[in-house]
């Protein structure tokens, strides 16, 4: 069997999660069931990560230790990817003794191979994104040119790993592998900020404790960053599954994040003789009327409200499919209760409720042989097969939203076949009996195809629709590929509404 690894970032625990970040782990699950869909063993990470000054501040200001502080933090994130139907493998906590053997280990292999040594560091510090910045890259203000707070000079004692010595090979390895780095414009960025020449990195502080001690010299922690991104390998490694499942074949993170997954990650994994990942994917931002959300500004959307709501379908369907993966998108409630009005309600839902309303008056809920195909029966078969087809080659190369967009189309088709062979008609005659059956098996099938490609995206729904279709759950991808499968004389159920018409207040 061939296998898959896909991973998201880890979150910091240091407030509630936001739709965006329920963004970028949608995603990440779209693909994973895709790609189980498509027969592949699939390991999944998601997590969280614990460590740093900033947590260890906000604890202690709830005079709480930084564990009592997570614990329910990440208990909340765990039961929020519950409610998105987020299938993830394992979730990784960085404070997790796992994780604190795998860090103390690598740190060793590249303490031994000669890529890191002692310094002094002095220098300039973000505390809230946990990043050292220099002198030229703080905004106008002289403040950090992420968040545009104030940064701290900061002197002492430190490790440095040797991130200056792999620039070359680095630049060699992102010219040399065009989908090392996606989007293009992300890969651009790196290649000048390499060519801009880099800097040893300091990965060790002394002015605080909640960290992973360096190993043989305790009064320094590691730096979180150098800490959380071993993440992706803790797992891998204390279950013996590196060989099958490393390297990873995607790491999903946000674009400003993407320095640290393509240049000082893959320094570290060939500072320890590792395999770097095959690609890193920088996806763009949810924003509101433009604006990255974020709980300083006020503009976050609470993601379990929305779930409540709206259901988590509905709300992955607007996500995957209204956000171009690597462009910034935007989130508004009001698009959000069109596609469910339009989309699901209307085109999924209606298409669903006639198909087995249909069946069930006209032939009294059972499927008859289909024989004599009429050409516009045959056209419409090949388009369901012809659908499936593009949807697995736009999937394979990750191309979300147009793989969606496919799928209604050819949704938005069989509406319109129903229109064109009016069913309710070739039932009022007894010599259109055949083309009656025909149609009905057509659009049934047609259902099932329909519910394979969506289960990525729609899980739930997915069900519901075989379930209804009274068809065994247990689809794969190439099952959409094969018209037909459906037995003549199956019987199907009754029609139940899938999403609500959502009633917007004028
Ligand atoms: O960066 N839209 O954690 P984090 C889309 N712990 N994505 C968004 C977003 C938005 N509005 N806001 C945040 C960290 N994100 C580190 C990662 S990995 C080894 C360590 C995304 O909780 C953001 O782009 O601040 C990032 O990829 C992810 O949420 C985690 O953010």
């Amino acid at each position: 069997m061939k296998n898959f690894y896909i991973t998201t970032p880890i979150y910091y625990p240091s407030a509630n999660l936001h739709i965006g970040h329920a963004y970028c782990t949608t995603i990440a699950d779209a693909i994973a069931r895709y790609k189980r869909l498509a027969g592949y063993e699939v390991f999944f990470l998601t997590g969280s990560d614990e460590h740093g000054q900033k947590i260890q501040r906000s604890a202690q200001a709830q005079n709480k230790t930084p564990l009592e502080y997570v614990d329910p933090i990440v208990d909340n994130f765990k039961e929020l990817w519950k409610k998105f139907h987020i299938s993830n493998d394992d979730f990784i906590r960085t404070s997790e003794p796992r994780h604190e053997k795998v860090v103390q280990e690598i740190f060793r292999r590249i303490r031994d191979n000669g890529d890191i040594y002692k310094g002094e560091y002095t220098g300039l510090y973000c505390t809230p994104c946990e990043s050292y910045w220099t002198e030229l890259q703080l905004d106008e203000n002289g403040c950090c040119p992420d968040c545009h707070r104030p940064v701290e000079k900061v002197s002492e004692e430190a490790y440095f790993f040797k991130l200056s010595k792999y620039a070359d090979a680095l630049l060699k390895h992102i010219e040399d592998n065009p989908e090392f780095i996606v989007p293009t414009s992300r890969r651009n960025e790196m290649i000048q900020f390499i060519k801009r020449g880099l800097e040893d990195l300091c990965i060790s502080r002394t002015s605080f404790d909640w960290g992973i001690p360096v190993p043989d010299d305790e009064r320094h922690v590691i730096y979180v960053w150098f800490d959380a991104v071993i993440n992706y390998i803790t797992p891998l490694i204390n279950s013996n599954k590196m060989e099958k499942f490393w390297p990873a074949d995607i790491h999903l993170v946000g674009k400003e994040i993407v320095r640290f997954h393509t240049i000082i990650w893959p320094a570290m994994l060939m500072a320890a003789n590792l395999p770097l990942p095959k690609q890193i994917y920088g996806h763009g931002w949810l924003v509101t009327d433009g604006d990255k959300m974020s709980k300083s500004k006020g503009n976050v959307v609470d993601p379990v409200a929305l779930v409540e709501e709206f259901g988590a379908d509905a709300i992955r369907y607007f996500l995957l499919r209204e956000i171009t993966l690597g462009l910034d998108g935007n989130f508004s409630r009001d698009a959000l209760i069109q596609r469910i009005n339009a989309d699901l309600a209307n085109d999924l839902g209606n298409l669903l409720h006639r198909t087995l309303n249909m069946i069930g008056k006209f032939q009294k809920k059972i499927l008859l042989p289909a024989n004599d195909l009429t050409d516009l029966d045959k056209s419409f078969r090949a388009e369901a097969v012809d659908t499936a087809k593009e949807f697995r080659r736009l999937m394979d190369s990750v191309q979300l939203s147009d793989a969606v967009k496919i799928v209604w189309k050819f949704i938005g088709r069989a509406n319109k076949y129903i229109d064109e062979t009016m069913p309710w008609k070739l039932a009022k005659d007894e010599s259109q009996r055949q083309e009656l059956a025909n149609v009905l098996y057509n659009l049934a099938e047609s259902l099932r195809i329909v519910s394979i490609l969506i289960s990525p995206f729609m899980p739930s729904t997915a069900l519901k629709i075989r379930e209804q279709l009274k068809v065994s759950a247990e689809f794969k991808l190439d099952d959409a590929e094969i018209f037909g499968q459906l037995e003549s004389n199956h019987e199907v159920g009754k029609p139940e509404q899938l999403f609500p018409r959502i009633l917007v207040d004028k």
